[in-house]
């Protein structure tokens, strides 16, 4: 496998960073997940868009273009030989000296692997996943934006400790209000009298890719995709429940908390959203 740091290609084992990088020392920058499917990097305008409105928001001026990131991603896929995995763009604040400034550190690193993913066991896209709400909090947007797709993931990495600990695959996450936000790793939609809901991203939520994409795939198969705040209430009397992410895709819930969800098993909307996915990772996309 070939790394990418700042313009070189370096082998698995030489592909390293200084300690003295602050996105180490404080997880101070930003990043992305992309897939490739069948020799095309899905939505990667839209990826690159959101890492630099991430970039942006912590002010951190990435050292090149969107183009020109838009071409390193190419360059690294191509590097790698394969025609489906998933990419980790990171950006990080740089070297600096010991203290929280930004300020001391030269030049933000730019670093991209390109490699394989599997968020869930194989089962879970078949049966469908156990959910359990995570007492964990997404924190609000007055302290750091979830909009911000940084490198200090605790946030989700604790709420993740509490799902797997609690034998279910993926956890729920509220607001400090108590709506629903998303989940550790992936944005929440559930289907009710034909219609599929998901919580706004004012309640917490990232602004996923893979979500922007159901709204898309509501629309051609004529099934209207609304945004509504909801409580652990709706989903509990949901019809369906399915999360989405670039590393999840597409996955259906079947209980929540160890209550069963609709029928506990993956439903026809979400059945039929999973296809239309399916059918537009592999039609659309940018070759490489
Ligand atoms: N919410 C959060 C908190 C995320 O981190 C999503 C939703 C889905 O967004 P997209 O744009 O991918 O549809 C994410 C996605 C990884 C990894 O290891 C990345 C994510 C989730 C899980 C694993 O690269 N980010």
């Amino acid at each position: 496998m070939k790394i990418y740091i700042d313009g070189e290609f370096f082998d698995e084992s030489t592909a390293k960073i200084s300690v003295f990088d602050h996105g180490l020392l404080y997880g101070d920058g930003v990043f992305e997940g992309i897939r490739y499917y069948n020799g095309r990097l899905f939505k990667l305008d839209e990826h690159i868009r959101r890492l630099f409105d991430s970039a942006r928001a912590i002010a951190l001026e990435i050292p090149m273009s969107a183009g020109q990131m838009a071409e390193a991603v190419l360059l690294t896929v191509r590097e790698n030989g394969m025609r489906d995995g998933y990419v980790r763009l990171l950006v990080t604040r740089g070297v600096g000296t010991l203290g929280l400034s930004p300020f001391t550190c030269s030049r933000p690193s730019v670093v991209i692997i390109a490699a394989k993913i599997a968020l869930y066991p194989e089962e879970c896209y078949s049966r469908g996943l156990k959910l359990i709400t995570c007492a964990t909090r997404r924190p609000a947007p007055a302290s750091l934006s979830p909009q911000v797709k940084s490198l200090n993931y605790l946030n989700n990495v604790m709420a993740k400790v509490e799902a797997i600990q609690a034998g279910a695959e993926e956890g729920l996450m509220l607001n400090e209000q108590g709506y629903v936000a998303e989940c550790t790793g992936d944005n929440i939609f559930i289907v009710k009298d034909g219609r599929i809901l998901t919580p706004p991203i004012t309640a917490g939520a990232l602004g996923g890719i893979t979500r922007a994409a159901i709204f898309e795939i509501g629309a051609s198969l004529g099934i209207e995709v609304l945004e509504q705040e909801m409580t652990r209430y709706e989903i509990f009397t949901a019809d369906e429940c399915f999360l989405t992410g670039s590393a999840a895709e597409v996955v259906p819930v079947v209980t929540l908390d160890e209550r069963k969800i609709g029928d506990c098993r993956p439903g026809p909307v979400t059945l039929r959203v999973i296809e239309a996915f399916r059918e537009m990772t592999r039609n659309t996309g940018t070759p490489f």
